[in-house]
């Protein structure tokens, strides 16, 4: 049985090329080294006429086939519904959604698009799997075409409640559309209650004993699968990239400060500016520990050509500047704040130097960062994650100092109680969450979604022939 993965965005590995920032395109590409199979997507590229038959070349027993963009469906599907409009919905942000029927067109016109494309080269064997938020009707647009394949949906970031998705215009399109799958995988339990909720009272779908029964009568199950990482090569890229000389000029620049870390997309959900305010706070009511302890901010610049994210640009550049005018001194700056992507290798030695990992995002699907930042720490000496309630990854991470990030005052105080953590405490801590990623890994993720994927499509051909 042949595995075709379907995002947005097909992660080509190119030599010299550029780091993948996003924990989509990281899950995906392990996902395929493990598997092997066909990627489909957006390649990247906008062209004035597009050609839609797919281009597709073979690297490491995966297939990378892609289709271009034009610059219409570009900006109506990509920038306008998904991340103008779907994004900040699903992040609870209904004050940032800028909604457009064009756009909703647009968005509709590239899943079909996509349906033809890959409609093309499916074979029967094959086992469709389709990622997030900018594909959520391309399953029924797939069953429109005729193809039996078992195809399953799984959306990386938050599902929101009935009262904040269904004040969406199109909510019911969007929703309907959900039939086309056999199986619909959301990150964390309250994502599956939230769209559960959303099914039930906004298109009527109705409880059964398997799961959902859709206004089509066709049966839809939703189930959590957090996604998980592959640990143990974190851990091994840690170690190994502790002795770079990368990381020992870091290491000697610091003079023997402490170092709090933060890695993340530049996105306003990410909680950057507030997280440097709880730097800011912590420092205030901790004089003595001016000069002795830095907080290093790592955050590429995402989706740059979207007003909002021009906005959180300037924001975070201005916190960071604020903060470091009035707590810094003549010879130390208390926040470093990057904009470069940097090797995954870097970035996993990195989290082991720091002694906290600040993930503080204010709503996030999961937050792979909160898992590497674990998985990279000493097990002789770990250091401390200070965690959001709002991201994912709490459920699992219950080692975590856990903190509100509406509250700068309380995540200050937990990077206080942090930092001065003794070892036992942390390693009691850091050990059942390392042996949850170990568990629950990225093998685990994937062998789990498809499992229950086919066990569905073989129920549903059962029923309905
Ligand atoms: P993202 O919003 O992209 O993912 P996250 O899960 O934290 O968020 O993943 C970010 C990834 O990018 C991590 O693997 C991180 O290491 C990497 N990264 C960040 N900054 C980087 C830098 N400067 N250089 C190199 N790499 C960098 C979406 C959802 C999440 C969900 C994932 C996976 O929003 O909630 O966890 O998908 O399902």
């Amino acid at each position: 049985m042949r595995l075709i993965i379907v995002s947005n965005r097909v992660n080509r590995p190119e030599p010299g090329g550029k780091t993948a920032s996003g924990g989509l395109a990281v899950a995906l590409t392990k996902v395929l080294r493990l598997h092997g199979g066909v990627w489909f997507g957006w390649s990247g590229k906008v062209v004035e006429e597009p050609v839609l038959t797919p281009k597709a070349r073979t690297t490491g027993g995966i297939t990378y086939s892609t289709v271009d963009l034009s610059p219409q469906d570009h900006r109506e599907y990509y920038e306008g519904f998904a991340n103008r409009c779907l994004w900040p919905i699903m992040h609870y942000r209904l004050d940032l959604v800028e909604f457009s029927r064009i756009d909703l067109t647009g968005y509709m016109r590239v899943n079909e698009i996509f349906a033809d494309a890959l409609t093309a080269f499916i074979k029967p064997d094959d086992i469709i799997w389709v990622h997030d938020y900018h594909l959520i009707p391309l399953g029924e647009e797939l069953r429109k075409r005729g193809v039996t394949n078992p195809i399953g949906f799984f959306n990386h970031i938050p599902w929101p409640p009935f009262e904040v998705f269904c004040a969406l215009p199109g909510s019911r399109l969007l929703l309907r559309a959900l039939s086309g799958y056999d199986l619909v995988g959301v990150q964390t339990q309250s994502d599956a209650d939230n769209l559960t909720g959303c099914l039930i009272r906004d298109i009527g779908a109705k409880r059964a004993y398997s799961g959902l029964i859709m206004p089509n009568g066709k049966n839809l199950r939703i189930q959590s699968f957090p996604i998980g990482l592959d640990p143990e090569f974190m851990k091994k890229m840690a170690v190994e990239a502790s002795s770079t000389a990368q990381l020992r000029n870091m290491t000697d620049s610091l003079n023997g400060q402490d170092m709090i870390i933060g890695v993340d997309r530049l996105d306003y959900s990410k909680g950057v500016v507030g997280r440097m305010e709880a730097f800011e706070s912590f420092l205030t009511k901790n004089p003595a520990r001016k000069g002795n302890v830095t907080l290093l901010q790592i955050s590429p610049n995402s989706r740059m050509n979207l007003p909002k994210y021009e906005a959180v640009h300037r924001e975070v550049n201005e916190a960071a500047g604020r903060i470091n005018g009035s707590c810094g001194e003549l010879n130390w700056v208390p926040i470093r704040y990057v904009t470069k992507p940097y090797k995954r290798a870097l970035l996993s030695a990195l989290y082991r130097k720091a002694k906290v990992g600040l993930v503080t995002p204010m709503r996030d699907g999961m937050n792979l960062v909160a898992k590497e930042y674990v998985a990279s720490q000493n097990k002789h000496d770990p250091g401390v994650l200070v965690l959001s309630r709002f991201a994912g990854a709490v459920e699992q991470m219950s080692g975590a100092i856990i903190v509100n990030p509406y509250d700068q005052v309380v995540m200050g105080q937990a990077i206080e109680e942090a930092l001065n953590m003794g070892r036992e405490e942390r390693i009691s801590r850091w050990r059942p969450m390392m042996e949850n990623l170990q568990h629950e890994d990225i093998g685990w993720w994937t062998e789990g979604f498809l499992k229950e994927l086919k066990f569905e499509a073989k129920n549903v051909r059962r029923k309905f022939g």
